[in-house]
């Protein structure tokens, strides 16, 4: 009995050292920031979000979120190219990451058309802090 109680204590001992060389506690925080561009009228136009944790991910530890657009004023197929759960990742050493949708650019003059980024879901091992972002789109015609 005593050496398996012996092992038991050394793997607690264990657990307990590895725990305090994280320089992190999980969940990570995920927030989305605000993007704008301004429209163009032909050519490959994106508008980038940056999507950040409030932690460098540590170790072998690897955070994933799902991103989809939603139409404002600013519509799918007309103004912007839908992206539907869109799986952005972060690996040991990542805080920040860039997610970019296509713009439909025209020559039409109108007003400046906004939508949103929405963050679907999140890793077990991170959270939601700030979960929706506005992109800008400026007319330039
Ligand atoms: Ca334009
Ligand atoms: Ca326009």
């Amino acid at each position: 009995m005593r050496p398996i109680l012996i092992l038991l204590f050394g793997l607690i001992l264990l657990g307990g050292c590895k725990k305090e060389g994280r320089p992190v506690i999980t969940p990570y925080g995920v927030s989305i920031t605000d993007g704008s561009v301004i429209e163009g009228n032909g050519g490959n136009v994106v508008i980038e979000f940056e999507v950040k944790t409030d932690a460098t991910v540590f170790g072998t530890d690897k955070v994933t979120v799902w991103l989809t657009t939603v139409e404002g004023s600013a519509k799918s197929g007309t103004d912007f190219v839908a992206r539907n759960n869109v799986e952005v990742s972060f690996a040991a050493g990542e805080q920040s990451k860039k997610f970019q949708v296509e713009i439909v650019e025209d020559t039409v003059q109108e007003p400046n058309e906004t939508f949103s980024v929405v963050v679907n879901s999140v890793s077990a091992n991170a959270k939601i802090v700030d979960g929706t972002a506005t992109g800008t789109i400026q007319n330039d015609d």
